[in-house]
C-alpha cells in the first residue's frame, strides 16, 4: 500500500509476484529500494532537479526481489539502476553524475575549478567515509569515527558562500547526506552520542538538509523520516553491534 505523510505517495514495492514493467518503452525509470542510502543519492538528485514526471520510480522489494529485475534488468541484481535511452546503468555515484549532465533542472556540479577539483577528491572519498563508519560498529564507534566525521566538518569550512559542502548544494552533498543521515540516528540511539558535538558545521550541514523541510521539499520526500524506517535501520545496526549480522540499512 502507498504511504503518506511528509514523504508524498510512494508506489508499493515490487515482489516476486509482481509483473515486469515494459522494457525500452521510450520511460525513463529509476529502480531504486526505499531504505537504500545509494538510491536515495538519484532520488535527491532526481527530486531537486524536478525530474518528478520525467524518471519514474520503480521500487523493489530487496527482500523478495522479482527473478526478471537480474535476468532481465540489472544483472547485478543491485539498486539503484536506471533504464534510460535503451540502457540500463547503474552504480549511485555515477547515476547522480548521468542524471545531472543528461536531464533538464539546476546542474547540481560546479564550474568553478577550485569547487570541482574539490568537489571530485570529496566525492572519490565518500566509499572510504562510509565504510570506516561501517566499520567503527564493531569497535568503538564514537572513537573510530572522530577522523571522518572530522574530515567533512573541515570540508565544510572551505568554502565560506553557503553552509554546504561547496558553498552552494551539489552532488557531493547528495553522496555523503543518507550516510550521515543514518549514523546521526544510530550514533544516537545505540551510543548516546551526538556526532554534531564539536562540530558546529556539520551540525547545520545536518539541520539546513534535513530539518529545513519548507526549503527543501526535494529532500524530505526521500529522507528516513518515517518511524517505522527508524526502528528497521536501528535493528539492523544493533545486530551489527551484537556481531550477528554483515549486512545493513536497506530494506524493501
Ligand atoms: N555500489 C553500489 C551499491 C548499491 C547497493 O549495494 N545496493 C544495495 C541496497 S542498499 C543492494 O541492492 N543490495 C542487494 C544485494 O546486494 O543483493 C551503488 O553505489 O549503487
Amino acid at each position: 500500500m502507498a504511504t503518506f505523510g511528509a514523504q508524498g505517495v510512494r508506489p508499493p514495492p515490487l515482489t516476486s509476484t509482481s509483473d515486469q514493467p515494459p522494457l525500452f518503452d521510450g520511460t525513463t525509470r529509476l529502480y531504486t529500494s526505499y531504505g537504500c542510502p545509494y538510491a536515495q543519492r538519484v532520488w535527491i538528485t532526481r527530486n531537486y532537479k524536478g525530474l518528478q514526471d520525467k524518471i519514474h520510480l520503480v521500487p523493489i522489494n530487496l527482500q523478495d526481489r522479482p527473478a526478471w529485475y537480474k535476468e532481465k534488468v540489472y544483472p547485478e541484481n543491485k539498486v539503484p539502476s536506471l533504464e534510460h535511452n535503451g540502457k540500463v546503468l547503474g552504480e549511485s555515484l555515477d547515476l547522480i553524475k548521468y542524471v545531472d549532465v543528461n536531464f533538464e533542472g539546476t546542474p547540481l556540479f560546479p564550474t568553478d575549478p577550485a569547487k570541482k577539483e574539490f568537489g571530485e577528491q570529496l566525492i572519490s572519498h565518500v566509499d572510504t567515509f562510509t565504510r570506516d563508519l561501517f566499520i567503527s560498529l564493531k569497535g568503538d564507534a564514537v572513537q573510530e569515527t572522530s577522523s571522518a566525521f572530522g574530515y567533512l566538518e573541515n570540508a565544510l569550512g572551505k568554502f565560506d558562500d553557503g553552509p554546504f559542502l561547496l558553498g552552494q548544494l551539489s552532488l557531493v552533498d547528495i553522496a555523503y547526506i543518507p550516510f550521515v543521515e543514518r549514523f546521526q540516528i544510530v550514533f544516537a540511539e545505540l551510543f548516546k552520542h551526538d556526532i554534531t558535538e564539536g562540530r558546529p558545521k556539520l551540525a547545520i550541514w545536518l539541520k539546513v538538509l534535513i530539518l529545513s523541510v519548507k526549503f527543501l521539499p526535494f529532500f524530505v520526500e526521500t529522507a528516513l523520516c518515517s518511524y517505522d524506517e527508524v526502528c528497521y535501520l536501528l535493528y539492523e545496526c544493533r545486530q551489527i553491534v551484537s556481531c550477528e549480522r554483515k549486512c545493513f540499512f536497506y530494506r524493501s
